[in-house]
């Protein structure tokens, strides 16, 4: 929750930081260096910093980084109140819950309703179905709603839900709902928490801050006169995770990468100390030998990962330096940025855009991930799509040439290849100490030896070859480790679709099945 609360801070800060007037005095200083003699050509820098981006990325050293980030997950499972979560639901499905349950997905911009129907994992992708969903855009009026009105305003659209087609089949008397929660909870069981002050504009949590979760949704849809319990409250990770170990019963692990980052791990409880676990009863201990955690991944990596001059610079002008080393160097909110700041010293050294800053990049965060991905994909023999989304979202004085256009191309292809193998990296780290345990009875395996990794997100789903690529670094990270002989495990990234809707509802089919 602490996190939560930082990463609220986090955006605010960035908001103000891009005020223009910070800025003005920097890009007047850098304009009146127009006509600055070029102290080193295009093709020189593009070498310089390619070397310094990717040269570093062979199997031996990511092995060794991978070691160095073991380190720092054990002794973060040992104690920090801030990542290597324990949640509190231990069970994987089985894959055999069936049932039509009721899944709410509460984000920052929209509410999401749906009725799941579950059917077993042996009927293949028809075994998990949204039968009904609706989608409500959470405006300025509905964020301003304060304490229980705002889940009053909840209530009534569960209810048009409901009432819209035909009546639910359901055993349960009781309808059961699973609920994916994208704010900061304190967790206090696998069905409520202590509601926390959500940022993002939210007013909700006026007047009811530590009040239960869970039972101010339950309260809510009683008033608009509808039987519901809420039985699951997951988050963004551990939803991806459950919805796709439904189906797979490899999965044990999950990734979101869009514009932050996150993993889940189903791991053994023996590998976290007992002070993660708060003041949970001995009933839970004595239940539970597997654990879902959040490990918060953004957080690690720090003095592992080799940076760059411009990973420097981010940090050191970032409100919150070294707060998310690994985030900072991988996901949509900061590719654009490395890219940018690329760009600047290209201007003032190299020549770049005629030695002009287009006024669109003067301000941080102004380049965002679609340009990388565009000039990425980008195999017209002149680059004309790149050039024309340039033209279209970006001021020049005068159109970026076809070496400039390469250049760009070059180092978002750097920037991405370096994401790419840090992910795969800090992936390979995770699995391999969800593994310590279970060392004796992996070299005895005979069988298949396979993980299914959960994705989520904008850049591993969607990014040009991202997913590809970082599934080729783990497996040669794997495979240069394997003996001869031994059966080479196998890590699979598969995308989860509607992972926050389908992981609430096989969050709860799993509580009453
Ligand atoms: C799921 O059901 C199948 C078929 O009925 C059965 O063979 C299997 O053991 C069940 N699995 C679990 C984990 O209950
Ligand atoms: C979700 O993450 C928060 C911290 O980020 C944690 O407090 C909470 O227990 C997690 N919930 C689940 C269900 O994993
Ligand atoms: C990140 O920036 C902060 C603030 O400028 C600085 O103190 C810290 O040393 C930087 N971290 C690294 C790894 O350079
Ligand atoms: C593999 O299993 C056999 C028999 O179960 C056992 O004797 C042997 O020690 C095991 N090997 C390893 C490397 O654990
Ligand atoms: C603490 C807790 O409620 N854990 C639940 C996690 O999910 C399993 C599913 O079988 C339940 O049995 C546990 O009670």
């Amino acid at each position: 929750m602490v996190l939560g609360y930082l990463k609220a801070i986090l955006r605010a800060l960035e908001s103000i930081l891009a005020c223009p007037a910070l800025l003005a005095s920097r890009s007047s200083r850098r304009s009146s260096r127009e006509g600055l003699i070029q102290k080193r050509s295009l093709q020189d820098l593009e070498r310089e910093i390619s070397r310094m981006l990717v040269d570093h990325l062979t199997t031996s050293n990511l092995l060794m980084m991978s070691a160095q980030m073991q380190r720092q997950y054990q002794d973060k499972l040992q104690s920090s109140p801030h990542c290597m979560l324990p949640s509190y639901n231990h069970t994987l499905p089985s894959g055999n819950e069936s049932g039509t349950y009721l899944a709410l997905d509460v984000g920052g911009s929209t509410f999401r309703v749906a009725l799941v129907s579950l059917r077993g994992r042996h009927q293949g992708v028809d075994g998990m179905k949204i039968i009904r969903m609706t989608s409500h855009t959470i405006d300025e009026d509905v964020r301003s709603l304060q304490g229980t009105n705002f889940f009053d305003w909840m209530a009534s659209r569960i209810k048009a839900t409901l009432t819209e087609g035909p009546d639910v089949d359901t055993p349960h008397h009781t309808l059961p709902i699973g609920l994916s929660w994208s704010f900061p909870i304190e967790q206090t069981s696998i069905r409520g928490g202590m509601i926390q002050n959500m940022g993002k504009g939210f007013n909700c949590a006026n007047g009811i801050l530590g009040q239960d979760l869970g039972d101010l949704i339950e309260a809510a849809c009683g008033r608009s006169g509808l039987d519901v319990r809420i039985d699951a409250i997951v988050n963004d990770s551990s939803a991806t995770l459950l919805s796709r170990a439904y189906l797979d019963p490899c999965t044990t692990m999950s990734l979101i990468l869009g514009t932050g980052m996150n993993a889940a791990v189903h791991m053994p409880v023996s590998q976290i100390g007992l002070e993660k676990f708060g003041s949970r009863d001995a009933s839970w201990h004595a239940q539970a030998d597997m654990v879902i955690t959040n490990t918060e991944l953004s957080m690690f990596g720090g003095s592992v990962l080799p940076k760059t001059r411009f990973d420097d610079q981010l940090n050191r002008s970032h409100v919150l330096p070294d707060f998310q080393p690994l985030e900072y160097m991988t996901t949509g909110r900061y590719l654009g940025e490395i890219i940018r700041l690329i760009i600047l010293e290209a201007i003032e050294t190299a020549g770049l855009f005629g030695g002009n800053i287009p006024a669109s990049i003067t301000m941080p965060y102004t380049l965002d991930t679609t340009f990388l991905a565009i000039l990425e994909s980008d195999t017209t023999p002149h680059m004309t799509r790149a050039s024309l989304y340039l033209e279209k979202t970006h001021a020049f004085n005068t159109v970026p040439s076809f070496e400039e256009l390469c250049f760009l191309k070059a180092m978002a292809e750097c920037v991405s290849i370096r994401a790419a193998a840090y992910l795969a990296t800090s992936i390979h780290a995770l699995w391999s100490i969800g593994r310590v345990t279970e060392e004796n009875d992996v070299a005895n395996t005979t069988t298949m030896d396979k993980t299914t990794i959960a994705c989520d997100g904008s850049v591993i789903n969607k990014y040009p070859g991202f997913r590809e690529l970082c599934q080729s670094y783990i497996a040669k990270m794997i495979s240069e480790k394997q003996h001869k002989g031994q059966i080479i495990p196998e890590i699979h990234l598969e995308p989860a679709h509607e992972a926050a809707i389908l992981g609430a509802a096989v969050a709860v089919a799993v509580c009453v099945s």
